[in-house]
């Protein structure tokens, strides 16, 4: 009895810190609905953790098929059940809620009634026509969903068991892009209070998926239409089962004699992905370069010699008319300008004439072929 009481008020207590939880009662039969990747595996097994022994049931469907290695294995190691959308009957559940994604991004959501919204995404284009969920809690400027949830968490204070503390702490790791990508302070401060409960040999493990054999194939693929352009090397892949194999083919160019910068293009997951290297030396920020010409479609952003943009196709083509070449040559064109942009000063131009002009008594170099 006295105990009873005691998980009573514990349970009123975590609903009062959690507001979250107040949407939810113990005859509940509840979907989490996600669009597959890290951060929204993580989160929703976050959410399950959080309803545990609170509602009847917790099923998780994602609205994509989720085939990306890290992500699967991710999946597997959680032990989740995660169901595909199109196949779920959705009157055996009473209440829907959807983390790390809006319902209006997919046409699959658009039209169903969720009680719970959890995202990180920018707030999208609210249908005041349409039923609002009950409880939403949007924050764009943090680099992940499982930010969120690790903090929902904390102050739930439930300790994450060692595979969701590394589901948690590997979303935040990839949705930042090891906080290259909008790194705010919480998401910092989430990543700390996890380090100390993940483990680290599964973590390794998810890291490094491996690359199937069916990515050679396209890898040799994209590496033979490779174009060469003075100290520039660049890979636009025709076909694309995983965007790791667009880092690898960035990597491998970069080994090339004389190529001082690649990037690397291809369409994957729904997503126009472009991934950028250079030497780091007298060749530009290249985070700043792919901000520049790719931040108004996606995300984009990276260090000085690396950087990466992902951009959703309707960003880039609403019609959804364009062909693949089509696509690589707004990629081109972007970075053109953007390029075209830095045309250095004055100064720049001086010192760089400085340096070019050749020694007393030393040959003029004739022009470059
Ligand atoms: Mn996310």
């Amino acid at each position: 009895m006295t105990d009873t009481i005691k998980a009573h008020g514990r349970a009123h207590r975590r609903s009062a810190r959690v507001p979250l939880l107040n949407h939810f009662s113990h005859d509940d039969r509840v979907l989490i609905v996600i669009t597959a990747d890290p951060d929204s595996i993580a989160s929703s097994v976050a959410l399950k953790r959080l309803l545990w022994r609170r509602v009847a049931h917790v099923s998780v469907a994602s609205t994509n098929e989720c085939r990306r290695p890290d992500n699967l294995r991710l999946v597997a190691a959680l032990g989740l059940d995660l169901l595909h959308l199109p196949k779920v009957d959705l009157s055996h559940y009473t209440k829907l809620a959807m983390v790390d994604s809006q319902p209006h991004h997919t046409p699959q959501t658009a039209d169903l009634h969720f009680s719970v919204v959890v995202d990180h995404h920018p707030v999208g284009h609210r249908d005041h026509h349409r039923p609002q969920p009950e409880f939403t809690d949007i924050r764009p400027d943090y680099g992940a969903t499982a930010t969120i949830f690790t903090q929902y968490l904390k102050a739930a204070r439930i300790k994450p068991n060692q595979l969701l503390a590394t589901a948690l702490f590997y979303a935040i790791k990839t949705d930042t892009l090891n906080f290259v990508r909008q790194g705010q302070i919480e998401d910092m401060q989430a990543f700390r209070w996890l380090y100390p409960l993940i483990h680290h040999p599964l973590l390794s493990q998810i890291e490094q998926a491996p690359i199937g054999r069916k990515s050679f194939k396209y890898l040799l693929a994209g590496l033979n239409n490779a174009v060469f352009h003075n100290n520039f090397a660049a890979v636009c892949f025709e076909k694309l089962d995983h965007p790791d194999t667009l880092v690898i083919a960035a990597d491998f160019m970069m080994q090339i004699e004389g190529v001082s910068r690649a990037f690397s293009c291809g369409i994957v997951d729904g997503k126009l992905v472009v991934v950028f290297r250079s030497l780091g030396i007298r060749s530009g920020n290249l985070g700043r370069l792919a901000q520049e010409a790719f931040g108004a479609y996606g995300s984009a952003g990276g260090h000085k010699n690396m950087a990466r943009a992902e951009m959703p196709l309707p960003a880039v083509d609403p019609k959804g008319t364009m062909t693949t070449a089509q696509l690589f040559g707004f990629v081109i064109r972007r970075l053109r300008e953007a390029l075209g942009k830095k045309s250095p000063t004055a100064e720049e131009a001086a010192e760089a004439y400085l340096r070019r002009r050749p020694a007393a008594g030393a040959p003029r170099p004739g022009p470059k072929p």
